[in-house]
């Protein structure tokens, strides 16, 4: 019998934003890589999720949701989604169960550009009747340009299976670029900092989510037998500085208590988390800070 040739590629994860491409990413890689919550604009960097089986390794290259930019913060998200379909293999484009709207022609026609195979991954089907699944599927069949339409769930792992199926089917005989227990490409002083904005994006609402950025300051001194870890808050104005800290510190507390647990699941150690709540004014539109803090547009390529 002929052996199954191994199979390997990048795939980008595309769509407007809250649809779900980090939810599918960490169900695909098994464990939290990206952060994810209900609020748009959740992702801001690129970051890849790599899966690992016994005949494929798939890069899967999650980006920020596109929308109309605002600031030089949403001028970078757009450029990291965008940019990475030079780089890839194969292209996800993800959409809510509904009719197409304004903001997914607008992707759909970006991707028409695309020189790789794209899917149209239709998530959330948990979410709307069987009934209504045909039709929504029929009207992205008449936009053509897709290889494939695939409805699944992210959070019920619905469809799954036939999606890992469908790429083996399309990616190329490849070598494993990433070790098997490798699962982001990131380093972890990212992820923890992103566990920790995570928390304020759940934990706080209104404009403070967007506003907020952070960064970890040092993560590599140990004492009383726990990982110490440092990490600044920045928010824009001081009125978000007292939302975040809160009543007597409570609010601050909070978000310390949750994402240590996250940290401490991902590291797999104790962690001693320090945090502080600095202003630095109008962050989003300082191009010195945005580079300093990792939202840098002349890195991507
Ligand atoms: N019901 C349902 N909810 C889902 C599903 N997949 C994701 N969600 C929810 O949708 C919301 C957005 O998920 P994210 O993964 O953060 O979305 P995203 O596309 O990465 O968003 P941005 O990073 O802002 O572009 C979260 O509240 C998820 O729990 C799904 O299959 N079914
Ligand atoms: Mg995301």
């Amino acid at each position: 019998m002929e052996e199954k040739k191994f199979k390997s590629g990048f795939v980008a994860l595309i769509g407007r934003p809250n649809v779900g491409k980090s939810t599918l990413m960490n169900y695909l890689v098994g464990q939290k890589v990206a952060i994810t919550s209900n609020k748009p604009q959740t992702t801001r960097n690129r970051i890849s999720g790599i899966y690992t089986s016994d005949d494929m390794q798939v890069v899967f290259v999650d980006t920020p949701g596109i929308f109309k930019p605002h600031s030089k913060l949403d001028d970078y998200m757009d450029k990291a989604s965008l940019s990475s379909l030079n780089d890839v293999d194969l292209v996800l484009f993800m959409v809510e169960p509904e009719e197409i709207g304004k903001g997914d022609q607008y992707i759909a026609d970006l991707l028409k550009e695309v020189k790789v195979p794209v899917f149209l991954v239709i998530n959330k089907v948990d979410e709307i009747h069987p009934n209504k699944l045909l039709p929504i599927m029929d009207s992205y069949h008449k936009l053509e340009g897709f290889k494939e339409i695939l409805p699944i769930s992210a959070t019920q792992g619905i469809g799954i299976e036939d999606l890992l199926a469908t790429l083996n089917k399309y990616l190329p005989e490849g070598p494993q670029y990433y070790s098997a227990d490798q699962i982001t490409d990131r380093p972890e002083y990212f992820v923890v900092a992103e566990l920790i904005r995570e928390q304020i994006l759940r934990l706080t609402s209104q404009e403070v989510p967007h506003a907020t950025a952070v960064a970890v300051d040092q993560m590599n001194k140990h004492q009383n037998g726990k990982l110490v870890i440092e990490a600044t808050i920045y928010v824009e104005r001081d009125g978000q500085k007292g939302i975040i800290i809160g009543k007597g510190g409570k609010m601050l507390k909070q978000v310390g208590i949750n994402s240590r647990k996250e940290i401490e699941d991902l590291l797999g150690e104790k962690v001693n988390l320090r945090l502080w709540v600095k202003v630095q004014h109008n962050w989003r539109s300082d191009p010195s800070f945005l580079k300093q803090i990792g939202y840098d547009k002349k890195e991507l390529s």
